[in-house]
């Protein structure tokens, strides 16, 4: 039997590679996206027109949409990626976050069983480490209490918790991966890492002054995207289906992020002062490259997560030293130098023209 994966959130980080994982082990893949006014499949674009990848129209808010792409694709594995999945964002949209985030997984779940999937179909949910939020202990594993600490993570808890509940009581065969944090050069934008990195490139490309940040004593363990999209199918091969917390169970902070960063652009950063009058100093020229900045603190935040993946090592022989801290960083910060420096030549072509057409040498 072909095996057809549903991914939702396919041009989401996660999405994008786990759509090319699972291609290369030769599955049918359909994914969903959302019907906008302008086009946002940047991820993807590379994978469209490729046989066996397909997509197709639905929103998690919108329980008609889900089975209606259910009863079409008919799928063996569904991964539920799609997500309102900014914390900070959270805060702002508390009640979109918990139609898409709580009430969109029980859509999934629900659809499922209704177009009679059930016994056929595994769902994999994109739980989240936020959900220890206001930790208890360190560091977290699958026995570790719950202590949400955004909006974000209170929905994620819901989704947590439907996903248990229709695993008891239907017998379905759904669990979810309890994932820390995990990054790449896809990351979007406005995560810190990905602001650091692309901030490190345009500051060394002379296209940025500064990086403003808030909380820099933030501690994450933080892992990279195409080795946890691995462990997402490995989760789901599994015999049975189990929860399970997937992480390197090594923790660095915002700040050491950035020195590493920069590092990798040729600049060296100390950091002096405390709180909001902290600085990140170009240690060769003395320039402040790092402020703090308020706007960026959130209302509650999380501020000390470290993942024990010990039981992924074990029942799934998962490897969460693949990609370490340092070749993470590499990897964005290069792939964001590349992203600028395009960014900066095309900016070049464009002046050439406008001085070409003005002068008349181009018509
Ligand atoms: P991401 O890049 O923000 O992608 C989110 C995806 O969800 C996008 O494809 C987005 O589509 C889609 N989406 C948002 N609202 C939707 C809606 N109402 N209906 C259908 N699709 C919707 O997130 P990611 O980093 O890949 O994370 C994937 C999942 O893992 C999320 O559920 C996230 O909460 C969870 N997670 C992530 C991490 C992490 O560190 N990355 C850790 C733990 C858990 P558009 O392109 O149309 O916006
Ligand atoms: O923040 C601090 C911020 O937004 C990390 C999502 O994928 O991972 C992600 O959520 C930390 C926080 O990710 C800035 O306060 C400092 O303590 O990169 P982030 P997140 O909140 O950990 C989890 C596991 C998910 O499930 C989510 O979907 O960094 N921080 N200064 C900052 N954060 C941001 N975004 N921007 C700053 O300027």
């Amino acid at each position: 039997m072909t095996n057809i994966a549903l991914i939702t959130g396919i041009t989401g980080q996660d999405g994008s590679f786990l759509a090319e994982f699972l291609l290369s082990k030769g599955y049918e893949v359909h994914g969903t996206i959302r019907r906008s006014s302008v086009d946002f499949r940047e991820r993807i674009m590379h994978l469209e027109g490729a046989p066996h990848f397909h997509l197709h129209y639905a929103d998690l808010g919108d329980s008609m949409s889900i089975i209606q792409v259910l009863n079409k694709v008919r799928p063996t594995e569904i991964y539920n990626l799609a997500a309102q999945s900014h914390v900070q964002v959270s805060f702002d949209s508390p009640e979109f976050t918990a139609d898409v985030d709580a009430t969109g997984v029980l859509r999934i779940l629900e659809g499922v069983r209704q177009c009679g999937l059930a016994k056929t179909c595994r769902i994999y949910q994109a739980s989240t480490s936020e959900l220890y939020g206001k930790v208890e202990e360190v560091p977290q594993n699958e026995n570790t209490q719950f202590h949400p600490y955004s909006p974000y993570a209170v929905a994620k808890l819901y989704g947590y918790w439907i996903v248990k509940e229709y695993r008891e009581a239907y017998n379905m065969y759904c669990c979810s991966g309890i994932l820390f944090n995990h990054e790449s050069e896809r990351r979007g934008e406005t995560f810190v890492t990905r602001k650091i990195t692309l901030a490190a490139a345009r500051i060394a490309q002379g296209k940025q002054d500064k990086l403003y940040l808030g909380n820099l004593s933030s501690l994450r363990d933080w892992g990279y995207a195409k080795d946890y999209v691995e462990c997402m199918w490995l989760i789901l091969q599994h015999e049975t289906p189990e929860d399970f917390v997937i992480a390197t169970g090594v923790q660095h902070s915002v700040r050491e992020f950035c020195q590493l960063a920069f590092h990798h652009v040729g600049i060296e950063l100390e950091f002096k002062g405390e709180g909001a009058d902290e600085k990140g100093i170009d240690k060769t020229t003395g320039k402040v490259i790092v402020e703090v900045s308020e706007d960026f603190y959130r209302p509650t935040d999380v501020v000390n997560l470290l993942g024990d993946p010990t039981k992924a090592k074990a029942k799934l022989g998962w490897n969460p030293a693949k990609t370490s801290f340092e070749e993470l960083v590499k990897i964005m910060v290069e792939a964001d130098i590349v992203k600028v420096a395009a960014e900066v030549a095309g900016e070049k072509v464009r002046t050439n023209l406008v001085e070409y057409l003005e002068k008349g040498i181009v018509k």
